[in-house]
């Protein structure tokens, strides 16, 4: 009897709970690249050329470790294009008597798989993703009946669930869960930063190169120069550079922007942990490593793991808690269409253009850029969510729905209406130019507060605050802003509006066919 494992794009771990316990000679991997996939949303060029490369090497090492391999690609005649209609022909090929799969990391390709017994006429045994850390059921019986589902809490139990920096007598490491109050500088002119590690393409990636320029030409983004981890052996070596260059000081400059300087102290490990060519304990234990080893400081490292076994695995959680109601929130009600900038990178604007710019060329922008740059903005101009979230969803590397829409949705745009964040991420543009060094060379002023000239994130800001004010006024983490409004008086008040309105009249919104295929 042939069984057969399909192996989806983001599932690329030897590690894999089906290609456990399965004997090799009864088997086919089943691997395939379909249009479906690569145009849901028309993703960056780099995004796919990373993922088809990655597919393609993981089939190489599958064959190499004695697998038998049934790799789809693209254009071989035939494919169908879609999860479900190769998986059909496969069964056919293969005479297959069962199938054998990880559950999907996405609500909609899990409701394939939930398709696939009918439509392929063989028994279907759906696996949990068990790379993930808290299995989904434990997630559940956590957030069940808490009034709040608050990421630092959560955290905690992870920490003492893989024991990850505690004392022997179940304690954290330092005395301290959370060492963020040290993680706010900004570093000084001058130093000498680390790139993170990047490899020449070999011949399987220069031909998914030219595939993806021949095939997605249309598509956002830069495709070359091309230089992303596409094996488990190069995403081993850039893990292992990240903790020697990096992560000394990736806690104090955290929060830190620097023009020119895309990855500054961040990993960009977030592609091949995604991806499954890293696993979230291992690239937490190589930080504790360091810690033990007294190469790296206690707040970086209790940093990064927060990120790693806190926030991605709580983010994950929470995105099967509310799917698939999450997609369509918009607590706020923001209807505003995306403007024109977020895909030409053209405004006066240097913060956003160059995160913008960067985005196009690296298909990366890290955490404080997507935050408090590129989400503030769509959060303060009152951007329809589902508009920001498909553009987050095409733009980066390590996009896929269930990590990007808790992200956007959720944490960056307050469409949960306060689930994940307990108040909104906003700033004026006072936060930008003391975490960055982007003001000083932009036409617009951060000191000024209105007219024109005027940094836009400070009218957006406060007309925000007041568009707003029945929702936030009454809560307590919100109660200084409220005060200084309210200090303002009603010219003032007045002033602050009318800018925000000549700004927001001015947007150009996004011409069609960026997201989907007009
Ligand atoms: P580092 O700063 O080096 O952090 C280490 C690791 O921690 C990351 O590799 C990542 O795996 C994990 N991590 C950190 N923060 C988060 C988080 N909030 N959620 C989940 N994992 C986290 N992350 C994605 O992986 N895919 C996305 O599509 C995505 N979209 C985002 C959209 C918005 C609006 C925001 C605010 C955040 C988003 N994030 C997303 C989370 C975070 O910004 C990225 O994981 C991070 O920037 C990746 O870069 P890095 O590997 O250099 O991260
Ligand atoms: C993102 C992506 C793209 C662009 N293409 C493919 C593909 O052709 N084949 C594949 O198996 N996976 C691809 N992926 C990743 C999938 O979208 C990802 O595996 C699902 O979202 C998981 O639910
Ligand atoms: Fe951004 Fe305002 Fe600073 Fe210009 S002045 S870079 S718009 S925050």
């Amino acid at each position: 009897m042939t069984l057969l494992i399909p192996v989806l794009g983001d599932q690329l771990s030897m590690s894999l709970a089906s290609l456990r316990d399965v004997d090799r000679g009864d088997a086919v991997v089943l691997m395939m690249e379909v249009w479906d996939e690569a145009t849901y949303v028309r993703h960056h060029k780099k995004k796919i050329a990373l993922i088809f490369s990655a597919m393609r090497h993981f089939a190489e090492a599958l064959r190499n470790d004695g697998w038998r391999v049934d790799y789809v690609a693209l254009d071989d005649a035939g494919n169908t294009q879609s999860f479900t209609g190769e998986v059909r022909r496969a069964v056919e090929r293969h005479r297959a008597a069962a199938i054998r799969v990880v559950e999907a990391g996405e609500y909609r390709v899990r409701q394939q798989q939930d398709a696939w017994q009918a439509e392929a006429g063989v028994p279907v045994d759906v696996l949990d993703d068990d790379r993930f850390l808290c299995p989904l059921a434990d997630f559940y019986a956590w957030a069940q009946g808490r009034r709040e589902l608050r990421m630092e809490f959560f955290y905690r139990e992870m920490r003492q669930r893989t024991g990850l920096l505690m004392t022997a007598n179940g304690k954290p490491v330092g005395g301290q869960w959370n060492y963020d109050k040290d993680n706010r500088d900004t570093p000084p002119r001058g130093l000498n930063y680390p790139a993170p590690s990047r490899f020449a393409p070999d011949a399987i990636t220069r031909e998914v190169l030219a595939l993806v320029a021949a095939r997605f030409g249309s598509h956002f983004g830069d495709l070359e120069p091309f230089g992303l981890p596409v094996t488990r052996a190069q995403a081993a070596e850039a893990l292992q550079h990240f903790i020697a260059t990096a992560l000394p000081d990736f806690g104090r400059y955290q929060d830190a922007m620097i023009a020119g300087q895309d990855y500054l102290y961040h990993s960009s490990l977030s592609l091949c942990l995604n991806l499954g060519l890293l696993e979230p304990l291992e690239v937490c234990q190589a930080a504790v490593a360091a810690f033990d080893a007294g190469a790296a400081p206690l707040n970086s490292v209790e940093g990064f793991v927060r990120q790693i076994i806190g926030w991605r695995e709580y983010i994950r959680g929470m995105y099967w808690w509310d799917m698939p109601e999450f997609a369509g929130r918009n607590a706020l009600e923001a209807n505003r269409p995306l403007p024109d900038f977020y895909w030409t990178g053209e405004t006066d604007m240097r913060c956003m253009a160059e995160s913008v710019g960067q985005t196009k060329r690296e298909a990366y922008a890290h955490h404080i850029q997507r935050l408090m740059v590129l989400g503030n903005f769509a959060l303060l101009a009152g951007i329809d969510p589902k508009a920001i979230s498909d553009w987050f969803l095409v733009v980066y590397f390590d996009a896929y729905e269930w990590v990007e829409l808790p992200n956007v949705i959720g944490m960056s745009q307050f469409a949960d209406g306060g689930v994940i964040a307990s108040k909104p991420y906003v700033s004026s543009g006072a936060y930008i130019d003391r975490m960055s060094d982007y003001c000083g060379r932009c036409r617009y002023d951060v000191k000024r507060k209105t007219g024109e000239g005027a940094c836009p994130y400070n009218a957006l800001y406060w007309d925000f605050l007041a568009r707003h004010e029945r929702r936030f006024r009454g809560n307590p983490r919100m109660r200084n802003m409220y005060a200084t409004w309210d200090r303002f008086g009603p010219e003032r008040q007045a002033d602050y509006r009318d800018s925000a309105r000549t700004f927001l009249g001015g947007l150009v919104p996004a011409g069609g066919g960026w997201v989907r295929q007009d």
